[in-house]
């Protein structure tokens, strides 16, 4: 199947459960709170700013879907784990992302990402648990490479093989300024896309 990345538009930016699509088979990017999602979805269409990024976390508070010509959508999730933000909030994320992943749609493929340079949270090792759960398959993506040298991401990528060796998950090293792992990630979501 070939995909036209030139053709995506953000399609709906939903707040509430009723406004969720399942047309379409859906390939979920979720991690904590500030991790990259947002820019990763740019790097991989080579946008700017279709999904809108920032140094301020919790900036994608809406599930946002870009509809990546009309053969899928790139599903941008709210980052957990934000600290600053109050209980009632958290609450609400919770029980709107509880409605996301038991709304029975095509989730085709879920990146768990998280940051290269950081040890994983307890968060995402239950994010990656109930996917594996939920039977969605999942591949990790460690984000911000540019920001270690080769032999500490190398370290790095070890150590996370440990943490998800529940799936032996595959874990692909990624860097949205520099464009690294790019090519393995767009590669994985096509897999993904013509398995049935
Ligand atoms: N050096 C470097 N910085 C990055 C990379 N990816 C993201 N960033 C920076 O990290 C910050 C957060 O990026 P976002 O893409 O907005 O993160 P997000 O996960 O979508 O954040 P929320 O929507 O708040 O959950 C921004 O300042 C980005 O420029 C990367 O691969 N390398
Ligand atoms: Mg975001």
């Amino acid at each position: 199947m070939k995909i036209n990345y030139n053709n995506v538009s953000l399609r709906v930016s939903a707040v509430k459960k009723s406004q969720f699509l399942g047309d379409k088979p859906q390939i979920v990017f979720c991690g904590r709170s500030n991790v990259g999602k947002s820019s990763m979805i740019n790097c991989l269409l080579r946008r700017k700013s279709l999904a809108r990024t920032s140094s301020k976390p919790g900036k994608t508070a809406t599930i946002n879907y870009y509809d990546i010509d009309g053969k899928m959508y790139f599903v941008d999730l709210p980052g957990y784990g934000y600290a600053k933000v109050s209980n009632e909030e958290k609450r609400k994320w919770s029980v709107f992302m509880q409605d996301y992943f038991n709304t029975d749609n095509d989730k085709r493929l879920a990146l768990s990402i998280v940051d290269i340079r950081h040890d994983v949270s307890d968060l995402d090792v239950e994010m990656g648990r109930y996917l594996y759960d939920a039977g969605i398959p999942f591949i990790v993506v460690a984000t911000k490479a540019d920001k270690l040298s080769k032999t500490a991401a190398q370290k790095s990528l070890s150590r996370l093989s440990e943490v998800y060796d529940f799936e032996n998950a595959l874990i692909i090293p990624f860097s949205s300024q520099t464009g690294m792992g790019r090519d393995k990630v767009l590669d994985t979501i096509q897999q993904a896309l013509e398995e049935k």
